[in-house]
């Protein structure tokens, strides 16, 4: 299987869940503004969306989105225990869990990224993210993971996004649930291979 990525992006969900569950993917650097690939190719060719991660399957099928390409790593050891089995209520709070990560968190806190925002509309935009924050914040309380003592699906997402607080310079310090979090994955010995593969600070 192929990833497509570049360091440090969302990219780095399908990545960690890869390392987490031993499978092997090669790995495919993306230079994003210009949409090309580490070996010049055109990678509007590969995702016509224009964006990482992709990941190209062994059947050749080119499967886009985060949320959804970690979901697919994880059902190919389903008897790893990281990802519930299709059809159970857990799964389905998986599901919900990605979603509000896919949506609610790397949504509101990638926009922060666009060179375009105005003091105005970055103030507002730190507003949505402390809402979105807030439940997090609590629903982590008592909790080693994001569903709960287990590690799951939902935390190399969740844990790629968070870190992104660091480069807004956002201070973890009033969320105390979540900074511990991010401490806990940070520590994953698999976390930390991912993150030395992508050239990323540990
Ligand atoms: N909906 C996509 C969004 C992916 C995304 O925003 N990727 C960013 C990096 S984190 C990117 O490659 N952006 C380049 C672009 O949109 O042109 C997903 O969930 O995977």
């Amino acid at each position: 299987m192929k990833l497509y990525y570049a360091p440090g992006a969302c990219s780095l969900a399908p990545h960690i869940t890869a390392r987490e569950l031993g499978i092997p993917v090669d790995l495919v650097k993306v230079d994003i503004p210009n949409k090309k690939t580490e070996d010049g190719g055109d990678f509007w060719a590969v995702n016509p969306k224009g964006y990482v991660p992709a990941l190209e399957t062994e059947a050749g099928e080119v499967l886009t989105e985060a949320g959804i390409i970690c979901q697919y790593l994880a059902d190919q050891r389903a008897d790893a225990g990281f990802i519930a089995p299709f059809g159970t209520p857990e799964r389905y709070r998986q599901m919900a869990a990605m979603n509000f990560v896919a949506t609610e968190v790397h949504k509101q806190i990638g926009a922060l990224f666009n060179p375009a925002l105005t003091p105005e509309m970055r103030t507002v935009q730190l507003g949505v993210i402390e809402r979105r924050l807030k439940p997090l914040e609590q629903s982590l309380a008592g909790r080693t993971y994001a569903m709960g003592e287990q590690v799951t699906v939902v935390d190399p997402y969740l844990y790629t996004i968070l870190r992104w607080m660091r480069i807004h310079k956002l201070d973890l310090a009033k969320w105390p649930n979540i900074a511990a979090y991010m401490e806990r994955m940070g520590n994953r010995a698999k976390v930390q291979e991912t993150l030395k593969e992508e050239g990323l600070p540990v």
